[in-house]
């Protein structure tokens, strides 16, 4: 049977680049994000491959994300794959001046809207006995670097939830895992600079990023392992790059 994969943040990034990965597959997708001209054109484009419906809400937004996810059309409700992609950076700052909203924002999004998506799907998932829940981490979830203070605790955060996910969902049936990326080119540099096109572009430069498909990839990967087999929990660099703060900026 066909399976059922919902994606938050599916509107760019790693987030997009893995709706076409999935398709490829021919798994069936529920895109989720803010930005409903673009779930729009990927509604489209997509459903040229596979069943293709769309959620419009913002993870901060707990009655929203309920109300959404509860409204699935009967054909989408039994989601097999939960890719929690959502995920921002705001600022990169000492943790002196750091900005409240820039931290409300990272805490909301990529820890509690991260919950609030999961407790919205897993029920369903213990009902039918089987899912897989993929959360995307970060090499900043492993380790920190100067002035990502709040953005690695938030990622730190997804990483401990990785963890209790799995332990406390090991009898029902639910894997749980993690993939966590290194420097990946997307829009993640604009959002942390605020637009800010020259900065962000300098964090790419001198060496070969990551690219949003690389990590897709690795996802699809993930996905279609046997039922078996958990990738538990998966760090991905460049080649370029060492660890958060070694990177060989001449490759
Ligand atoms: C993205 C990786 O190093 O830019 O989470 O924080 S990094």
């Amino acid at each position: 049977m066909t399976k059922i994969a919902l994606i938050t943040g599916a509107t760019s990034g790693i987030g997009k680049a893995t709706a076409f990965a999935l398709a490829k597959n021919n798994i069936s997708l529920i895109l989720c994000g803010r930005n409903t001209e673009v779930l729009k054109e990927l509604e489209i484009e997509l459903s040229k491959q596979v069943a293709v419906t769309t959620l419009n809400f913002d993870v901060r937004d707990k009655t929203e994300v309920f109300k959404k996810i509860e409204g699935l059309p009967e054909t989408f409700k039994n989601i097999d794959v939960l890719v929690n992609n959502a995920g921002n950076a705001h600022g990169l700052d000492p943790i002196q001046d750091g900005n409240l909203e820039d931290w409300d924002s990272m805490i909301d999004i990529n820890v509690k809207g991260l919950l609030y998506v999961s407790k919205a799907i897993i029920p369903g998932m213990i009902e039918r006995k089987s899912g897989h829940i993929i959360n995307i981490g970060s090499t900043a979830g492993k380790e920190v670097y100067p002035n990502g203070n709040v953005y690695c605790a938030s990622k730190f955060a997804v990483d401990a939830l990785n963890q209790g996910m799995r332990m406390d969902l090991n009898k029902t049936g639910i894997k749980v895992g993690a993939v966590n990326p290194g420097l990946t080119q997307t829009a993640f540099s604009k959002v942390r600079f605020k637009g800010n096109e020259e900065k962000a572009e300098k964090v790419y430069q001198g060496f070969e990023a990551l690219q949003p498909e690389d990590i897709a990839d690795i996802i699809s990967f993930v996905v279609s392992r046997p039922y078996h087999v958990n990738i538990a929990d998966l760090t991905v660099m460049p080649s370029a790059q060492a660890s958060s703060t070694i990177l060989n900026k001449n490759k």
